[in-house]
């Protein structure tokens, strides 16, 4: 078990914070007085940022200023030498990406409503298919995940470096657009094609696509030969039925062993941005950090409404 985690609560619209360091036991404890299941979260009072009085150890960096070259070149050989499609190749069916109030079907209306939350630009032509829909991450929070990435770069220990991306589950391409935005040089991979043609277009449309590299794969299979500065995790829930589960536990109920998936992404990198279900079981979340690491574990709220979890690990957790 870990000594002790960051927890914090963020609001992206107004951007307020508030932020508490615990232990994992007050975790527990907390988790049970929130809001559980299908119940929608309301935001707790806010208050300003307080600097937590937290032993942080410098994580050390992943690629430095000499072998950063050297590492690209390495990611660009080992992704090379696998043959895989760098760019989507799917002849995918137009009507099964673009939608209207009148082809949307029921069980998508609430994310139609949405749209124009999900992206700002939706009617100039976002596409997305079935699973976009309620798993893309909405523009502010994608913003807001690009920003603290961002807060990395400040750090005198990866600054001026131009920091590498990887989006492992890129799907339509939510938080790609917003960190290549941003300024990074994004590696996006999806396992679905027809995500890949989603995210490649959307990109397009944000004037975003010059500073991402789309790659069609298992990110499971290809962690090991990635090369990157941070990792970003949304992997599949399971769909939108999570929030039936009470604590959702990240090993058992998602398709892909949450545990196992966080093992394989610190392969590349310890900084860790991990887009979690809000009803994730904190001690295992928190847990992943590892003895003696601090885990920082964010509730987003968009439109007063608890969203998602984020969870930062490596130097990403605590913020500047
Ligand atoms: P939600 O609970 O389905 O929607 O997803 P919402 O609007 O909060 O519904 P409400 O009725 O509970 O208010 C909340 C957010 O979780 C979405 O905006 C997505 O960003 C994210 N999300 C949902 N799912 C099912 C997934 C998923 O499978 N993978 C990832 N990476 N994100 C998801
Ligand atoms: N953050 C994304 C949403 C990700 S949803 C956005 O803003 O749009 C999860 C995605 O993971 C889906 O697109 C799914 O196709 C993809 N996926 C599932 N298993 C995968 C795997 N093993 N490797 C890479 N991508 C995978």
């Amino acid at each position: 078990m870990n000594e002790s985690a960051i927890h914090s609560q963020r609001d992206v619209e107004s951007g307020a914070t508030s932020i508490t360091v615990e232990l994992p036991s007050n975790l527990k404890r907390k988790r049970k007085n929130r809001t559980r299941g299908r119940g929608r979260g309301k935001k707790a009072n806010t208050k300003q940022p307080e600097t937590p009085e937290i032993e942080s150890k410098p994580e050390s960096r992943v690629t430095t200023a000499e072998n950063e070259n050297e590492a690209q070149e390495h990611q660009q050989d080992s992704l090379e030498s696998l043959s895989l499609p760098i760019l989507p190749d799917f002849d995918f069916k137009e009507e099964q990406l673009s939608w209207s109030s009148e082809s949307i079907p029921k069980r998508l209306q609430k994310y139609w409503r949405q749209r124009h939350s999900l992206f700002s630009r939706f009617d100039d032509g976002i596409k997305l298919d079935e699973e976009g829909w309620y798993s893309v991450t909405p523009e502010k929070v994608a913003i807001h995940c690009a920003s603290r990435c961002k807060a990395l770069c400040a750090k005198p220990e990866y600054s001026p470096k131009e920091l590498v991306i990887i989006d492992a589950f890129c799907g339509v391409g939510g938080n790609s657009i917003q960190f290549a935005l941003a300024g990074f040089k994004v590696v996006s991979f999806d396992i679905d094609p027809l995500k890949l043609t989603c995210a490649k277009h959307n990109a397009e449309l944000y004037g975003a696509l010059e500073n991402i590299t789309f790659i069609r794969g298992d990110f499971l299979q290809l962690a090991c030969v990635t090369k990157g500065d941070i990792v970003f995790l949304s992997p599949p829930w399971g769909g939108p039925e999570y929030l039936s589960h009470d604590i959702f536990d990240i090993k058992e109920m998602m398709p892909i062993d949450g545990e196992k998936l966080f093992h394989a992404a610190s392969q590349i990198s310890k900084n860790i941005m991990y887009y979690m279900p809000r009803n994730s079981n904190l001690e295992q979340l928190t847990n992943l950090a590892g003895l003696g690491n601090i885990c920082e574990i964010e509730e987003v709220y968009l439109n007063n409404r608890a969203k998602v979890l984020i969870a930062y690990f490596g130097s990403l957790a605590i913020e500047e």
